[in-house]
Formats: structure tokens, C-alpha cells, sequence
């Protein structure tokens, strides 16, 4: 491999080159028209705009981004994740231009593609499943039986679901048929497949993840687990790794299970296998996700591997050359996720310039961004701004190194969800561990971060006058001044 063209934008972009240009790779870039001063293109040795902001007119368009690879003399591709990264039809045109997709087989992607194939691929792997179906829904009468048999509450779920679509919770017989006909009909506008599957509702889960990694000589390992239990609406908002919950034995079996899952799909690449984990730690395999993900930093902190290297050693045809025993973890990571979202405003989107942006620096702090100071966040695409993934001996040593980068991070013009990560950090639920799926709704209120946000103004107005008393006429009292936001104010005065 000579030269990787990366399909995609924004950070993941950035982060995959940097691994090339260590390996001596060169690299092309891809973007939009919205995308001409982005840091991406400025980074890679080489870029080529592909079309209108769109991503339907730009990121998504394969045969093109095939046509560019090609015509610069590329020899591959790596599509970060979102956009074409799971889409099979994209990775089986890849390799039939004679390109090296860096990812797993079409083949794979295909089989995992789909929540039902998953479930009945894995199904003689020794792979812990909800209880329920194994094939799409197509007899009401026969359906109800088995959720009768199942028992209630039962949840339907489409099989080329994603994001909660066309999924319904049915707490009883009586509203078992509406649910699935409403299923049936929101996956065939959002997928063009009405196949939905029930199985057992699991209430408040945990949602742990395990990375794996295989190479194309059946070589698999599991680099241990992800807990992703705080997100809103299918949006994960902070992960870590290892999970506070899970004992030796059952980190052991889980990871087992996930290089089962990927016997099964015969599987290559980085790939992630999700479950459910309930009170009693009984887990189940949800489904897999044949990329590369956003969280993927977190695991790289623990284990000491790069996983984008892993990714382009394995598509070249390498071996892995090391066994499961010789992983281990070392401390423990968290990661936020920095979106232009206003957390005191149910997380909407905030668009506009970045007129401040500095990044926190230090020992055990790393951040994944695309932006600088001056930038204006496109609409087009997601709103997540950076990655701030900080690293300790210990998860307490990591939150407490959370809350500090989350003080040392400068961002004014828009709102974002730092203070939210604040909150959680301070949560004593997530400090001690006792958190699932339901965090944001059992816990999180927006006026908690109202509250926080005046008494820190209180705080501040009145250091804003100490400090004014003391230093008056001094430079002490100079930073105060051009502050836009609370946050911002509280922390110049730290
Ligand atoms: C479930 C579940 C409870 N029981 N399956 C949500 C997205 C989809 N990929 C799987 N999801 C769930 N499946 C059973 N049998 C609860 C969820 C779920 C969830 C899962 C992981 C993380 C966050 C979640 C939030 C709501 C519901």
C-alpha cells in the first residue's frame, strides 16, 4: 500500500491519515464544496473536490470516490466510519476496481447488515441471545403466540433497523398488532425492508461493546469491552473502557463471545461486537458493526494499539502477530464527545463560527478535532466538533483529568456539551459506576446546568470583584473582560 485515499471528512479523516503518514503511506483526500478550507484537504498529500455539501451529492457518491482513487494512483480506501463505511455494494466495487478496501469483506458486512442474518449466523456460535425470534414476522396469529410464550414486555425491532427506527416496545397482547403493522410500515419507508423480529424487552441495559480485531488468516482477538451506556436518542455522548461493572470472568466470556460473533460473519478487520448487559450482568449479543468507530480511542489508550494501523497491516495481508494473552489493559480512558449541541436546550443543533477554540493540553489528554479557532460549523453534517479523551492509571484519575480538560477547553460562539460532560463527571451515579442506558433520564435535567451556570455567574461576579479590588489597574482584571459565555468567564478566573 502506496497510497490510501480516505472517503470521508471532519476528524476520523484527519485521524486515519496521520497513522498512514507514520507508515509511510501517502494520502488523498475527498471533499465537498462546504468542505474547500477544511483541515483534512490542507493535511493529505493530495485532494480532490467530489461534489456540492450534500453528502448525497459528495461523501455518499462510491463510484466517484472510486474514479478519483483510481485516477490519482491510489492503491486503497479507508472510509473512516458514517457515510460508505458499512456499505457493502461500496466495499465489493472497491476491490473489483482492484483497490484495497480497509475494512472487512463485503461478504461480512452483508451478513451483519442485516439484525435477523446476524442473529441466525451467530446462532450455532455459542452466542448468548435475547430470547425471541430468529426469522422475519409474517403471521400475526403465530406471533403473538410466541410473544405470549416469550412473555410481555416484548420489543419489535426491524431487521435492517438502526437508531431505535421501526423498533416498539408491546407491554401487552392487546397492543401487540398495532405495534407491528406501525414496525412494519416505519422500516419500509426508512430501510425498504418491513422484516422486524420480537424478542424480550430488556429494561435499563447496559450497552457494552467489544472491539475486535481478525486478520485474513482467521487470526481473532478482542481487545476488551466499551461501556456506552450514557446517550441520548441512539447518540452516544461519553464511553470509557474497561466498563466499572463487569468482573474478570465475565469480561473473559463477553470477549469470547465477540470472537465468536466474528468466527461466524468470518470476519476481518476492526469490528465491534454490541450487547445488552441487564442488572445481573447477563449478557446479549445485539448485533455487530463492521467499521471503525467514533469511540475507538478509548480502547487505544488501554491496550496500546493503534487501531487504524491494525486496520491497513490486516488489509495489506499481514498476520496479527500477537495472541489474546498478550493484551492486557493498562488504566483506564474516557471520551466525550463534543458536539455543537445546546445540552440547556434538549441538544439542538447550534450552528455557527467557532470565535474562541483551544484545545486542553497535557499529560493524559488527547483530542481528536477538525476545527480551528475562526471556523464556521457546516450544517450538512454531523455536529460533533471534537473527541476529548483523557487517560489515567485509574478511572477515578481519568475523571478527575476529564473535569480539568473540560475546565482547559476554550470554546465560544456556540454552545456545546461540555458542560453536560461536566455534569456527568460529577454525577455520583456515573462516579460510582451505577449507570445504564436510562443515565440522561433519570438523571439529567437542563436546569441543572442552568443552576450550575448561575451559581458559577454568582462565583464569578463575586471573584470578578475581588479580583478587580486586588489587581485593579493590574492584567489580572484584563482577562475578564470579552467573555461571552459563564463557562468561559469561571474558568478564565481559575
Ligand atoms: C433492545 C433493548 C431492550 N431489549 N433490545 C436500541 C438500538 C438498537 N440497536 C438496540 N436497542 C435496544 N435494544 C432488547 N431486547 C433496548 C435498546 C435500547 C438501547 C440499546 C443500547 C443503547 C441505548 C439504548 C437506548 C434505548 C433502547
Amino acid at each position: 500500500m502506496k497510497k490510501l485515499l480516505i472517503a470521508n471528512r471532519g476528524e476520523i479523516a484527519l485521524r486515519v491519515m496521520r497513522t498512514a503518514k507514520e507508515m509511510g503511506i501517502k494520502t488523498v483526500a475527498v471533499y465537498s464544496e462546504a468542505d474547500r478550507k477544511a483541515l483534512h484537504v490542507r493535511y493529505a498529500d493530495e485532494a480532490v473536490c467530489i461534489g456540492p455539501p450534500p453528502s448525497n451529492q459528495s461523501y455518499l457518491l462510491g463510484d466517484k470516490i472510486i474514479e478519483v482513487a483510481l485516477a490519482t494512483g491510489a492503491d486503497a480506501i479507508h472510509p473512516g466510519y458514517g457515510f460508505l463505511s458499512e456499505n457493502s455494494h461500496f466495499a465489493k466495487k472497491v476491490k473489483e476496481a482492484g483497490l484495497i478496501f480497509v475494512g472487512p469483506s463485503a461478504e461480512s458486512m452483508e451478513i451483519m447488515g442485516s439484525k435477523i442474518g446476524a442473529k441466525q449466523a451467530v446462532s450455532k456460535f455459542n452466542v448468548p441471545l435475547v430470547p425471541g425470534t430468529q426469522e422475519a414476522l409474517r403471521d400475526i396469529k403465530e406471533a403473538k403466540k410466541i410473544a405470549g410464550t416469550i412473555g410481555y414486555p416484548v420489543l419489535v425491532k426491524a431487521s435492517a433497523g438502526g437508531g431505535g427506527k421501526g423498533m416498539r416496545v408491546v407491554n401487552s397482547e392487546t397492543e401487540f398488532e398495532a405495534a407491528i403493522k406501525g414496525a412494519q410500515s416505519e422500516a419500509l419507508a426508512s430501510f425498504g425492508d418491513d422484516s422486524v423480529f420480537i424478542e424480550k424487552f430488556v429494561s435499563s441495559p447496559k450497552h457494552i461493546e467489544i472491539q475486535i480485531l481478525g486478520d485474513q488468516h482467521g487470526n481473532i482477538v478482542y481487545l476488551f469491552e466499551r461501556e456506552c451506556s450514557i446517550q441520548r436518542r441512539h447518540q452516544k455522548l461519553v464511553e470509557e473502557a474497561p466498563s466499572s461493572c463487569l468482573t474478570p470472568e465475565i469480561r473473559k466470556k463477553m470477549g469470547e463471545a465477540a470472537v465468536n460473533v466474528a468466527k461466524a460473519a468470518h470476519y476481518f478487520s476492526a469490528g465491534t461486537v454490541e450487547f445488552l448487559v441487564d442488572e445481573k450482568l447477563n449478557f446479549y449479543f445485539l448485533e455487530m458493526n463492521t467499521r471503525l468507530q467514533v469511540e475507538h480511542p478509548v480502547t487505544e489508550q488501554i491496550v496500546g494499539l493503534d487501531l487504524v494501523k491494525e486496520q491497513i497491516r490486516i488489509a495489506r495481508g499481514e498476520k496479527l502477530g500477537y495472541t489474546q494473552d498478550e493484551i492486557k489493559i493498562h488504566g483506564h480512558a474516557i471520551e466525550l464527545r463534543v458536539c455543537a449541541e445546546d445540552p440547556m436546550n434538549d441538544f439542538l443543533p447550534d450552528i455557527g463560527k467557532l470565535i474562541t477554540y483551544k484545545t486542553p493540553q497535557g499529560y493524559g489528554v488527547r483530542v481528536e478535532d477538525s476545527f480551528e479557532a475562526g471556523m464556521d460549523i457546516p450544517i450538512q453534517y454531523d455536529p460533533m466538533i471534537a473527541k476529548l479523551i483523557t487517560f489515567g492509571s485509574n478511572r477515578e484519575e481519568a475523571i478527575k483529568r476529564m473535569i480539568r480538560a473540560i475546565a482547559d477547553y476554550q470554546i465560544s460562539g456556540i454552545e456545546t456539551t461540555l458542560p453536560f460532560g461536566n455534569f456527568v463527571m460529577h454525577h455520583p451515579s456515573f462516579v460510582k459506576g451505577d449507570f445504564n442506558t436510562k443515565f440522561i433520564e433519570t438523571h439529567f435535567k437542563p436546569e441543572m446546568l442552568k443552576q450550575k451556570s448561575e451559581a458559577h455567574n454568582e462565583i464569578a461576579a463575586f471573584s470578578a470583584g475581588d479580583l478587580f479590588f486586588e489587581y485593579e489597574g493590574k492584567q489580572g482584571a484584563a482577562i475578564i473582560e470579552n467573555t461571552s459565555s459563564n463557562w468561559l468567564l469561571k474558568r478564565k478566573m481559575n
